[in-house]
């Protein structure tokens, strides 16, 4: 994401509209069949934006039936070559670029995800266009005379329920392998963030999608997330969001029907900096590592660790580019760090600020709220932190960073990997020998050498552990839509 310039930015709108704010059940709107809505709120203020549908298990019944009749043999999308699939998706990522440049969709972008990200949705969307007709079964020589090939099949009605801290990207990452590799999806967006996955579901409709193809709903997840979860004719549920529910919807599986389930979950990123590292790229890699999107982020690099002799220099350092962060508002371009995303996550923020302090961690910067409205916090640095502290062991998921000391590399290792979580790490050093062995050691599914949160829609990423089953992203990102099919033909080799 930081590949934009600030340059190439136009000035935000400030005074949206907002177009869509119902349920999208083949290609139409629809109202919940309660007739329920509930407010969204803009988290500079604290204000309403507008009142959205809030869909229940009636309207999941009715989005699952409209997929179901879209994914029927002979449906439009079934009978529809792969190559024009990867048309529609190509198509799809033209025209959030058209609009990205002009409407509703960039400023709440501006708003809920940070301001270059949006871009990047763009290339998901072009990256998986590209896979649509170039997803390949094999030939495979089995003993015998017989032709064996695999098919690569979608599974069929895909749920997906994501989160709110990259919305557009998120959603994303969700449609581009489904959709291109040929499934139909009922995709639940966050309670925080349902406006622009709405608005998005607009552009599928107008671009071509058939109808039931994707169905949007925004609701809440303990009742419409948990509908999907446990839908009997759901065949394949893929979540990101909290360890906690990650649990539920692999149990709501288990006791259903077994549907596929994969899962991006949270995380306590171990970020380990090597005396020898560069130590003023590796104080600004490590202070974006952490704060970036506000610390909202499944991969943030939330335990930094130091080695004990760079370790003073280094706190001191983080606490002064900490100082310096520009927190106020998101659309003003100058603007490093905005609100959080809703009173729930500010005040469990301030929680854990307030156990660091309690369990004896040292307070080196920050640690309060930032402004008299919305939900802003003082980027906030603790050193002295211990393994056994909460705030070096929970995912925190704000703007809140955990130093701690180390003197081997030994040691470290197995202190970072002391964790349920799995996600992602980092390390930093100029010997190549030791980023080899941390890196290689490590159990987490992503590790970033002197860089971090560097992706791309061609790379795998996703969690060991408890941080997550399955990859996203990359060809193996098609792996969780696809059934294998194999076809094993008798071959006659005496026909005279
Ligand atoms: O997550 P939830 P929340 C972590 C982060 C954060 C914490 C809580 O630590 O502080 O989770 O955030 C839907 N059945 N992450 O409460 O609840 C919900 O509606 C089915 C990490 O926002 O997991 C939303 O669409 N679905 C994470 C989605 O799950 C349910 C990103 C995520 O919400 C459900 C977000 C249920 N019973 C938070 N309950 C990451 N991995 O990046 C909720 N949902």
């Amino acid at each position: 994401g930081r590949h934009f310039s600030a340059a190439a930015i136009p000035a935000p709108n400030t005074q949206p509209e907002v177009h869509y704010n119902k349920l999208f059940i083949n290609n139409e709107w629809h109202d919940a069949v309660s007739g329920k809505t509930f407010p969204t709120i803009n988290p500079t203020t604290g204000e309403i934006i507008c009142h959205v549908a809030e869909a229940d298990r009636a309207d999941v019944e009715k989005a699952v039936k409209a997929a179901q009749n879209a994914f029927k043999l002979g449906s439009p999308w079934r009978r529809m070559d792969a190559s024009h699939r990867g048309l529609l998706l190509s198509r799809l990522a033209d025209a959030i670029e058209r609009d990205v440049l002009t409407a509703i969709l960039y400023v709440f972008t501006w708003w809920f995800m940070g301001r270059y990200l949006c871009l990047c949705i763009l290339f998901v969307f072009r990256y998986y266009a590209g896979w649509a007709d170039k997803w390949e079964g094999k030939t495979i020589p089995i003993d015998g005379n017989f032709f064996c090939y695999t098919r690569h099949e979608p599974i069929g009605v895909c749920g997906q329920i994501i989160p709110w801290n990259f919305p557009l990207l998120m959603q994303a990452w969700k449609l581009g392998p489904a959709l291109a590799t040929g499934n139909t999806v009922v995709m639940k967006v966050a309670e925080q963030t349902p406006l622009t996955a709405l608005y998005v579901a607009s552009l599928i409709k107008e671009v071509g999608f058939p109808e039931g193809v994707v169905n949007i709903l925004s609701g809440m997840g303990p009742t419409a997330g948990a509908a999907i979860a446990s839908h009997m004719d759901i065949d394949k549920v893929a979540f990101t969001g909290s360890t906690e529910v990650g649990h539920l919807i692999q149990q709501a599986s288990g006791s259903s029907n077994l549907k596929k389930v994969t899962l991006e979950l949270g995380g306590k990123s171990p970020n380990i900096i090597l005396s020898d590292a560069n130590l003023e790229d590796a104080v600004e890699q490590s202070h974006f590592a952490l704060f970036f999107n506000q610390g909202q982020c499944c991969c943030a690099g939330s335990r930094t660790f130091v080695q004990a002799d760079i370790y003073d220099e280094f706190v001191e350092r983080s606490v002064v580019r900490a100082n310096r962060r520009v927190v106020g508002n998101p659309f003003d371009l100058k603007t490093e760090q905005g609100p959080q995303i809703d009173e729930e996550q500010f005040n469990k923020i301030l929680g854990y600020i307030g156990s660091g302090k309690r369990e004896g961690a040292k307070l080196m910067c920050g640690g309060g709220v930032a402004a008299d409205k919305g939900y802003f916090i003082q980027p906030t640095v603790f050193g002295n932190v211990q393994d056994n502290m909460t705030i070096a062991q929970e995912e925190i998921f704000g703007p809140v960073m955990q130093i701690l000391k180390f003197e081997t590399l030994e040691e470290v290792v197995s202190r970072a990997n002391d964790t349920k979580y799995g996600l992602a790490a980092a390390v930093f050093t100029k010997d190549i020998d030791k980023a080899h062995y941390v890196s290689n050691t490590l159990r987490a599914g992503t590790v970033w050498v002197n860089c971090y949160d560097v992706f791309g829609a061609q790379a795998p990423f996703g969690g060991y552990k408890a941080s997550g089953n399955g990859r996203e992203l990359g060809e193996y990102g098609l792996d969780n839509y696809t059934e294998v099919k194999t076809l094993k033909l008798q071959i006659k080799h005496s026909i005279l």
